[in-house]
């Protein structure tokens, strides 16, 4: 069967959109991450203002490690389908923005030029939370990262994000060019701060006067990124193939939702992304927080306890018995630590949330959320319940609920005793955290912090739901939790 490619694309049914321009122009955008991610999201957009006829804004992709993309995407030009799912209905259409993908790991050298070359003015990344090599809990790098460490040895051998985008910046220097803007499309508060003070520590270690010009030149944007993208499956591309006639290994599946919120701030030549639906704004912050307080909340809640409920994917776990109650108590207590933002009305943003989850064709699996959660939980959990510590108001009790589901989630059996692993940078030390109960993880302060250990009243709640959701069904956790006969000691 022949994979889709420049040369196939004739091929296809007439039903399936692609791209109208001439692929044949600059790379404008270097963006480190090529995951299913980016390609349902950043390079759609990318895709849509070159249809409307702006040039120059091709991307060039890189992975950081594995060749994986690479083998996906290159033999077929860059070119990919992203499946649009919602109800029965699917859209197909053919992004053309990615002029293909470069693994950093096999040759550095390549994409430090890439970065450095005349025609881009914009890196863009998505390498996930642990991408940034930053304490979640501080937000400052770790020099204690061996990635960093190498990094810090040998700049021009770089291995991780913060590495490249130093190495890339210097190349622009020596060069005699401007910076790239860094936009960072990853779901951390303050994405562009944090990227910044990772990239001037690193750069601070390596050559001070980098660092100085970095700081005086440089444009690091913040962004709220969201379209949900559940990990490509055999089956999806199999199912796309028998539609399509043709075999397309970098297929991403998403739904009709798509989102993007970016600091209007850059140096150099700036994408009018404005023209393609994306916000612009001075303040990211305030959607930021509210997107990772309430989505990226919800789900991680979901995931942990759908999960150890048995429910393999969000839409089951949102129409199982006292979910959907349950995430909604959670959404109050997340929404009561938001400041009002101008156009946005958080009953609407939720009733839509809840009718994102239920989109049964998306069959977004709940470990593919559950991974990575000592990165995301301060964040998405633990921000909020400080926040209501600090005005003063009691321990929340669905927030505080869910932190317990993810320590509940580190013991790796689920309700029915089915194993299963813990895919987690931090892994090794919450398994073995978690034999000591609740307050052995809450002595993470990589996680934790230091103030929360010290609020006895909610080390006793998350302490006593940890240990319900340990000693009964979660399920049945779940569906009781309003209820103050089984909760009411514990949660109330
Ligand atoms: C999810 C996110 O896997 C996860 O942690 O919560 O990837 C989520 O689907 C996106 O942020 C939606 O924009």
């Amino acid at each position: 069967m022949r994979r889709l490619s420049s040369a196939s694309l004739d091929q296809l049914p007439a039903s399936t959109a692609r791209p109208s321009y001439d692929r044949d122009q600059p790379v404008g955008v270097v963006h480190l991450g090529t995951g299913a991610f980016h390609r349902a999201h950043q390079a759609t957009y990318f895709d849509a203002l070159m249809s409307a006829g702006e040039t120059g804004w091709m991307v060039q992709g890189a992975s950081l490690r594995s060749a994986t993309v690479a083998e996906q995407m290159n033999p077929q030009d860059g070119l990919y389908t992203v499946v649009v799912r919602e109800g029965h209905s699917e859209h197909h259409q053919i992004i053309g923005s990615v002029k293909g993908v470069l693994v950093a790991r096999e040759a550095p050298s390549d994409l430090v030029s890439a970065m450095a070359q005349e025609s881009v003015s914009l890196v863009t990344m998505t390498v996930t939370e642990k991408g940034y090599c930053i304490d979640p809990a501080t937000g400052t790098l770790r020099t204690d990262d061996p990635g960093i460490a190498a990094d810090i040895g040998d700049i021009d051998t770089p291995q991780t994000a913060p590495g490249f985008l130093v190495a890339g910046l210097k190349a622009r220097r020596a060069a005699g060019r401007p910076p790239f803007t860094v936009l960072s499309c990853d779901n951390l508060p303050d994405n562009g701060v944090r990227t910044r003070q990772a990239v001037l520590e690193l750069a601070g270690h390596v050559d001070p006067a980098l660092r100085d010009w970095i700081e005086a030149e440089g444009a690091f944007p913040s962004s709220m990124v969201d379209r949900i993208v559940p990990a490509t499956t055999e089956g999806d591309i199999a199912a796309l193939q028998a539609s399509s006639g043709l075999v397309d290994l970098a297929m991403v599946k998403t739904e009709p939702f798509t989102q993007w919120v970016v600091e209007d701030w850059f140096a150099g030549r700036r994408p009018p992304l404005e023209t393609v639906g994306v916000q612009m704004t001075s303040d990211v912050a305030a959607w930021e927080k509210a997107k990772l307080r309430l989505l990226n909340g919800a789900h991680s809640a979901i995931a942990y306890l759908g999960g150890l409920a048995g429910h393999e994917f969000v839409h089951e776990a949102m129409a199982a018995p006292g979910f959907a109650g349950f995430i909604d108590r959670l959404w109050d207590e997340a929404e009561a630590t938001l400041e009002p933002i101008e156009g946005f009305d958080p009953k609407a943003y939720r009733a839509q949330l809840a009718a994102r989850f239920n989109n049964a064709a998306l069959r977004h699996r709940t470990h593919q959320i559950a991974m990575d959660g000592s990165q995301k939980l301060p964040q998405r959990l633990l921000n909020s319940i400080r926040d209501h510590r600090k005005a003063g108001r009691p321990v929340p009790p669905a927030l505080t609920f869910a932190v317990a589901g993810w320590m509940r989630w580190q013991l790796g059996r689920t309700d029915a005793g089915e194993p299963y692993t813990i895919d987690d940078p931090l892994a090794d030390r919450t398994v073995e955290a978690a034999k000591q109960g609740a307050r052995g993880l809450l002595a993470m302060q990589d996680v934790f912090g230091t103030d929360l250990i010290q609020d006895e009243v909610f080390v006793e709640r998350v302490e006593a739901a940890f240990n319900l959701l340990r000693d009964r069904r979660v399920s049945t956790c779940v569906e009781a939790f309003p209820n103050q006969s089984v909760c009411g000691g514990v949660m109330r």
